[in-house]
């Protein structure tokens, strides 16, 4: 097991507040930095049961374009887009980043859904993290490794508010406050990387 004490160093816990209404957004962009960002990452690839689901769009039956792993610290089920996972127990790796994260986020985080995108082909369709399981205004700490990728946010109702957002290696989001009510978020393919990427929503499921 390594070590991922740059964590406790101040400068990875600087993060910066984004400027949307109606949400709090903060950012982290070297909440793990180097080699530790490296280390996580190739372990979470080689070490992650990875599963690939299917998703029925206008009642047609796709692959999701990404593939995806879910860990629980109870056996609670989760679903979304009508898929329903179920938890495999934590990892000590992700035990010790969803520490790491509720040491910032002040959030006690009981689950966490790992996303495999292999390369800019696979993506994430516009969505919002609303399900009734997640409660109201659910805090959601997000850690992106490998290839950057950008994040793209739009209100639901002001047409003219948008964002993007490149999310680096190491880095952390935290989506909290009434985003996930007013905001939608996506993960756009990209022609131009080769590169897999791991992003982990740690959630609380009630
Ligand atoms: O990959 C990302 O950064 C976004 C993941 C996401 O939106 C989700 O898992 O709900």
């Amino acid at each position: 097991m390594f070590d991922l004490s740059s964590l406790a160093s101040e400068s990875n816990l600087r993060g910066e507040k984004l400027p949307l209404k109606d949400a709090a957004l903060h950012y982290y962009p070297k909440f793990l930095e180097g080699v530790d960002a490296t280390e996580v990452f190739q372990q979470l690839l080689h070490k992650t049961p990875w599963q690939e689901d299917d998703i029925k769009v206008f009642g047609k039956i796709y692959k999701q374009p990404r593939l995806t792993a879910l860990y629980g610290t109870n056996s609670s089920s989760y679903t979304y887009s009508g898929i329903t996972m179920h938890p495999h127990p934590f990892s000590p790796l992700l035990l010790k980043m969803k520490r790491q994260i509720e040491s910032i986020s002040q959030v006690d985080f009981n689950t966490v859904l790992l996303n495999l995108y292999r390369d800019g082909q696979d993506s994430n369709g516009w969505h919002s993290d609303n399900e009734p399981e997640l409660g109201k205004n659910p805090v959601i700490a997000s850690l992106s490794l490998g290839a950057e990728r950008f994040f793209h946010l739009k209100h639901r109702t002001d047409k003219e508010s948008r964002f993007k957002l490149l999310l680096e290696h190491g880095s952390l989001l935290l989506m909290m406050g009434p985003m996930q009510h007013h905001w939608l978020h996506m993960l756009p393919k990209s022609n131009k990387i080769k590169e897999p990427r791991i992003n982990l929503t740690f959630r609380v499921i009630k």
